[in-house]
């Protein structure tokens, strides 16, 4: 399949279709527009948590010797802030690239509580600041790969979730993980259409989400995270599509059996529970044998599992991924 897609054709038949003039404007965008003065409050909040490495990010330079990569850094070039947090998907706030940030002022990140329940030692309701001050936060520069056949390369901020399942000790009957996002159609006025059906779900196999590569981000770019991006907790699993990344999590359930998520309840031939980033399985609609990274001009071609094979391929030995898509 040669076709590439248009990249506003992920949703399922929207019953309203605006053109997306930020595409052009994207293309053009120049590069570097943050500064270390735009960092604001932001920042200090971040820095002072523990093991935190805020001083040493700066919006657009991370990455360019600001400090060392790590072992789970890409060594791609980071995309620049003002395009990571101005096209973006969150259906929550519209299909269009350009609502979440012109709409996330909605969105209320504090006070936020988190529910961690199903089958663990001991299920709790937890205030987002008192989750995030269990574990110190870590960088980690991910490439992120849209199902859509764009990609960008994002300076998160968080902690490994193996670290936060590990901490609601799992019964021996948990076998998946299960994210719920926020429903609320007065902080999210997509939620009024029936584009999908809301809360936003996404689950994880329990081996998945014990991986060091699978991240809760609670920061971009050094800065608490955007309502954009996802504020004030998302999940990041960089070998998978994007759709897995759930913003704005109010609940974490393990479960026994296979949770639903959300882009297979809408398209199931389309959006699989696994979603493993696959140049060689393309999308019922268009090929996934390329990507347009964001910034960049003209496509590169998709790497398996998002370039990520090497850590994460052996999770899948003996299953069929054009079956398990
Ligand atoms: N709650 C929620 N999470 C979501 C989505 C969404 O619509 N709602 N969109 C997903 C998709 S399709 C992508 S590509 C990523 C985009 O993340 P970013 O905007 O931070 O780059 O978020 C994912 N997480
Ligand atoms: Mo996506």
């Amino acid at each position: 399949m040669t076709n590439l897609p248009p990249e506003d054709q992920q949703k399922p038949a929207a019953p309203e279709k605006t053109p997306n003039p930020r595409r052009e404007f994207l293309r053009s965008a120049t590069l570097f527009t943050g500064t270390v003065a735009a960092l604001g409050g932001g920042l200090e909040l971040l820095s002072r948590r523990p093991g935190a490495v805020a001083e040493s990010v700066q919006p657009g330079l991370i990455g360019q010797a600001k400090r060392p990569l790590g072992p789970y850094d890409a060594k791609d070039a980071v995309t620049p802030y003002e395009q990571a947090t101005t096209y973006n998907n969150f259906y929550e706030f519209g299909t269009d690239k350009a609502d979440p940030a012109r709409l996330a002022g909605t969105l209320k990140p504090r006070p936020w509580t988190v529910k961690l329940d199903g089958e663990i030692k001991k299920p709790m309701t937890v205030d987002i600041d008192t989750l995030q001050s269990w574990f110190p936060l870590e960088d980690r520069i991910y490439r992120m790969r849209c199902v859509e056949g764009w990609s960008m390369v994002m300076p998160w901020l968080g902690f490994p979730l193996a670290g936060l399942i590990r901490r609601m000790q799992p019964t021996s009957k948990a076998k998946y993980v299960q994210f719920t996002a926020l429903l609320d159609p007065k902080q999210f006025p997509g939620q009024k259409s029936a584009v999908l059906t809301w809360p936003y779900v996404e689950g994880l196999r329990l081996d998945e989400a014990l991986h060091p590569l699978a991240f809760m981000a609670v920061g971009l770019n050094g800065r608490v995270l955007p309502g954009q991006n996802g504020a004030p907790l998302r999940l990041v699993v960089p070998w998978k599509y994007g759709f897995k990344g759930i913003k704005s999590i109010v609940r974490i359930t393990l479960t026994e059996k296979q949770p639903k998520t959300t882009w297979s309840i809408a398209t199931p031939s389309e959006y699989g529970f696994y979603a493993n980033v696959n140049p060689k399985v393309d999308h019922p609609r268009w090929s996934q044998a390329t990507e347009r990274r964001i910034g960049e001009l003209g496509r590169r071609p998709t790497l398996p599992f998002n370039g990520y094979a090497e850590e994460v391929a052996s999770l899948y030995t003996g299953m069929d991924l054009r079956k398990n898509f």
